[in-house]
């Protein structure tokens, strides 16, 4: 049949990592346990009509005290690496100053539960949750923001250097920039340009700065992680090819061009300035933000097309000076997210990375899709759509590599059903089914897939 034929096709280079990927407020909970302060998403989620039916992280999949299961379940599925991020008010409850230890213990656990089942952990230092204590103080519209963020690197990697080989500073820092302070999806719910352009700014430096300090401590796998939306303009009329340029330009070019060269993109730089919110730079920022990568994570999910034309008030943009630009329904089947199914963009997007960042190996730290699962009488959950999605995705990457495109590794996005941020426990990306009830665990058929893909994999080592 179309899967076997699909699954039998795959192959990969040799020493490929396969792994899995979750974020710590997603899945945690026990967001009050052992000395932990509040994020940004805990005041976030707790104010009304911010999340999916007021839905929180306050238990999520209660991973924190559920890890050795968990990590058994990676064992299970085969997985050689785990992406998982640090809580940073578990680490530093104010932000800054004061260590809780354990927090940092918590870490040392997981992290030692991964080793002996043979799943070597990639850690993120920042999945979004600030600590409320920093955002008190103006959060990463704010410079010192990204000064505090390197001490904190410094903190985890002075506890974890000598068990976690592969480091990685931000995740997605586009999301917390802008529908963080933008749009306003994302905490701390900001609207507001001026705020959005240096918290862009600030996201960056705190990244340079954090590898100095990495490296420092004798890191040797290091990177960062940036989510790309494909913009495509709805026609090749003027206008319509310049919205897609704007949109690209913000998304995508703005933070893979400083941390790759060093440099923002030119035409984003007036653009910014044009809409009043100028970039908040200082002599010498660039070199620092621009530390070189040992790889680059690669988040995707989705292609865009994008129209010159007044958006409705009740879609704000995520996108500086982006009001008269619309994003267009995709076309075809959706995910329950509401995202369009594009593998070929993915081919085209891996090809496209690989031609602005020669010589980066590039890891795919995210990609993965949304349904409605089935739970059948026995309990089985079948998710053909996943499936498709899955198995459709790693061809396309297989595409990619084999047109040169250098990727070494791929996480799926998710390990487990999860806290979805403004959409809650609505939308499930996991290989493995969580029930919401008892917390129950069930490896999907998605899941059983891809033990399967590893498992061929690793045959033919
Ligand atoms: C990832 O975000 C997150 O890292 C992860 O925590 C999350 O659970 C997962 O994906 C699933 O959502 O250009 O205005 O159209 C991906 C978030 C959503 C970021 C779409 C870019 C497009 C915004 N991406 N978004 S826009």
């Amino acid at each position: 049949d179309a899967r076997e034929d699909l699954l039998a096709g795959l192959t990969f280079p040799p020493g490929f990592v396969f792994g899995a990927a979750t974020a710590a407020y997603q899945i945690e909970g026990a967001v009050t346990e052992d000395g932990r302060g509040p994020s940004i998403w805990d005041t976030y989620s707790h104010t009304p009509g911010r999340t999916f039916q007021g839905h929180t992280g306050d238990v999520a999949v209660d991973h924190y005290h559920r890890y050795p299961a968990d990590v058994a379940l990676m064992e299970e599925l085969g997985l050689s690496a785990y992406r998982f991020s640090v809580s940073w008010p578990r680490v530093l409850p104010e932000g800054s100053g004061r260590v809780e230890q354990r927090g940092l213990d918590f870490y040392r656990r997981l992290v030692d539960e991964l080793l002996g089942a043979g799943v070597d952990p990639w850690l993120t230092l920042y999945h979004w949750d600030l600590p409320q204590a920093l955002q008190d103080r103006g959060g990463w519209a704010d410079r010192d923001t990204a000064e505090r963020f390197a001490d904190y690197a410094a903190v985890v990697v002075d506890a974890l250097g000598d068990r976690v080989r592969h480091w990685s500073t931000l995740n997605e820092p586009m999301c917390s920039a802008l529908l963080g302070h933008m749009s306003g999806l994302h905490a701390p719910g900001l609207q507001d340009p001026v705020a959005a352009s240096a918290a862009t700014h600030h996201l960056l430096l705190g990244h340079g700065l954090a590898a100095g300090r990495l490296r420092a401590a004798g890191v040797d796998s290091f990177g960062i992680t940036l989510n790309f939306t494909p913009m495509n303009p709805a026609s090749d009329s003027a206008a319509d090819l310049d919205a897609a340029r704007r949109l690209d330009g913000q998304q995508n070019r703005m933070f893979l061009e400083p941390a790759v060269n060093g440099e923002y993109p030119a035409d984003v730089v007036a653009d910014l300035e044009a809409a009043g919110a100028p970039l908040p730079i200082r002599d010498g920022d660039l070199e620092v933000i621009a530390a070189p990568l040992d790889w680059l994570g690669v988040n995707y999910y989705f292609e865009s097309t994008v129209q010159a034309g007044p958006r409705p008030a009740e879609k704000p943009t995520s996108f500086i000076g982006g009001e008269d630009v619309l994003e267009l329904d995709p076309v075809g089947v959706t995910t329950t997210m509401g995202w369009g199914i594009s593998p070929e963009a993915f081919t085209d997007l891996l090809l496209w990375i690989g031609s602005r960042a020669p010589g980066v190996p590039l890891v795919i730290t995210e990609n993965g899709s949304a349904w409605d699962d089935v739970v059948d009488a026995e309990g089985a959950v079948h998710d053909p759509e996943r499936v498709d999605f899955l198995l459709r995705h790693l061809a396309a990457m297989t595409t990619a590599i084999e047109k040169g495109a250098d990727v070494r590794g791929y996480f799926a996005w998710s390990l487990l059903d999860n806290f979805e941020w403004a959409r809650g426990y609505a939308q499930r990306f996991g290989l493995v089914h969580v029930d919401y009830e008892t917390q129950r665990r069930t490896v999907k058929d998605s899941g059983r897939v891809y033990a399967e893909v590893l498992r061929r994999h690793r045959e033919a080592q």
